[in-house]
């Protein structure tokens, strides 16, 4: 199904009145509101195909329906959220569970919807049906050559797909660690996996660039072999200039400062990008900004601040994308409030006076530095927001568009209540 723009057009005039009394009285708070428009306007995250059905537990999955039964519906929900925020162009494709049948077709429906490929998925976390060899132990790392084949050759295929489609990224996730102390050799798991990324380094297209996700915990629970940015910075320096650390940020152990890591990935020019997401304990997949939204525009403040002293485009020199998992929520819904939040913290991020951070720094005036983040934090930016969205085509409230005008409902009569949508 596609978003009637003439519906939105119905909403936004229904929604102008009070827009534009919010909107007039932030642009009277906020200076340079122009150029913090324009730049919202131009950035764009990217949405997991996995994400798009509910989500669950290794206890229990509760589908929703009217669920993405295949790619091509799975484009189209990833389409209506474009349609709505303007803010989501581009889906990023995780294999086995997203293979092409047919990639004129899937390129023409990207076109359609004006959606781009982004970063590329493997899976080597499972087994497939008919697989060989079993992961069961590891995949790169593993101590069988011919195990460490297949997720190589898996690795390479996941490329030829993203070649064919217009990618120009693998994210390389791996489960493989240990649960008991003594199960694994650490020298040997990491010397094992370098040599498995190296071999996918080397297939890598001369305009590609390689990600690699780091996980400290789940699924093994005692030792991770690409555990922490410390690690996965080892694997992309060893690599060499295509390869990059990716940073989730469910991924760290609790209370980790994630902002002091993404200002020296910055800093080294390793930092690949994103997967957007929120937890109160480990890796929930919960809507970003729901648990820690101040720890959200602390990252984008250092991401602000590292970009630009490097003269990076923020739109695109970095991949944006959520990762998240929808347990209780309809997954569009959540989805809706995940880019609502990174766009407010990035225009947050924006609004951050440099000149007097600066100075505070320097002069070690810890006052005027708190001071002046939390107050930047506190500024109300939504009806900034809003008015990039409605510059840009989109609905001034997305969600309050998508339950008026029964999108889920549609979705359901279209597509069943039965569908379930591949992914974990
Ligand atoms: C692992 O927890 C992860 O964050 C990786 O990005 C995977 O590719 C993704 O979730 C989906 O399982
Ligand atoms: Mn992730």
């Amino acid at each position: 199904m596609r978003i009637d723009k003439k519906q939105i057009d119905q909403h936004n005039s229904d929604f102008q009145k009070v827009h534009q009394k919010r909107f007039d009285f932030a642009k009277s708070e906020i200076p340079n509101v122009e150029l913090i428009i324009q730049k919202l306007m131009d950035f764009n995250v990217a949405i997991p195909s996995w994400a798009l059905g509910t989500g669950g537990t290794r206890f229990a999955r509760f589908s929703g329906a009217g669920e993405p039964g295949n790619l091509e519906q799975k484009m189209e929900d990833v389409g209506i959220l474009h349609a709505l925020n303007h803010s989501s162009g581009a889906i990023s494709l995780h294999i086995p569970w997203d293979i092409p049948s047919n990639y004129g077709a899937i390129k023409n429906l990207a076109s359609d919807l004006n959606l781009k490929f982004d970063a590329m998925n493997s899976n080597t976390f499972q087994d497939q049906k008919g697989q060989a060899l079993s992961y069961k132990f590891g995949s790169l790392q593993n101590t069988n050559k011919a195990i460490r084949k297949q997720a190589i050759e898996h690795n390479i295929e996941v490329i030829k797909h993203g070649v064919e489609l217009g990618s120009k990224a693998l994210t390389v996730w791996l489960s493989d660690g240990s649960c008991f102390p003594g199960q694994l050799n650490f020298r040997k798991a990491f010397q094992n996996t370098l040599e498995g990324l190296q071999e996918i380094y080397a297939a890598l297209p001369a305009d590609w660039k390689v990600f690699v996700e780091y996980k400290a915990f789940e699924p093994n629970f005692y030792s991770m072999t690409v555990g922490d940015w410390g690690q996965s910075l080892l694997y992309a320096n060893k690599l060499g200039p295509k390869a990059f650390t990716l940073v989730d940020l469910g991924h760290h152990l609790p209370n980790a400062n994630i902002e002091q890591i993404v200002a020296l990935l910055l800093m080294e020019k390793k930092l690949a990008g994103f997967h957007f997401n929120d937890s109160k304990y480990g890796d929930d997949d919960l809507t970003v900004g729901s648990i820690k939204p101040y720890q959200l525009f602390l990252i984008f403040n250092e991401l602000i601040e590292g970009m630009d002293a490097r003269g990076m485009n923020h739109a695109t020199d970095l991949g944006w994308m959520i990762d998240a998992s929808h347990n209780v929520k309809d997954p569009l819904e959540d989805l809706l409030q995940s880019i609502e939040a990174i766009m407010i913290s990035y225009a947050q991020a924006l609004l951050v006076n440099r000149t007097q951070l600066n100075i505070a720094q320097e002069n070690n005036d810890v006052v005027a530095a708190q001071e002046i983040l939390q107050s930047t934090f506190r500024t109300d930016v939504r009806a900034i927001i809003a008015e990039a969205r409605l510059r840009a085509g989109g609905a001034l409230d997305p969600i309050a568009y998508f339950r008026q005008n029964k999108i889920r409902e549609a979705l359901i009569k279209e597509r069943g209540t039965s569908t379930i949508a591949t992914g974990l």
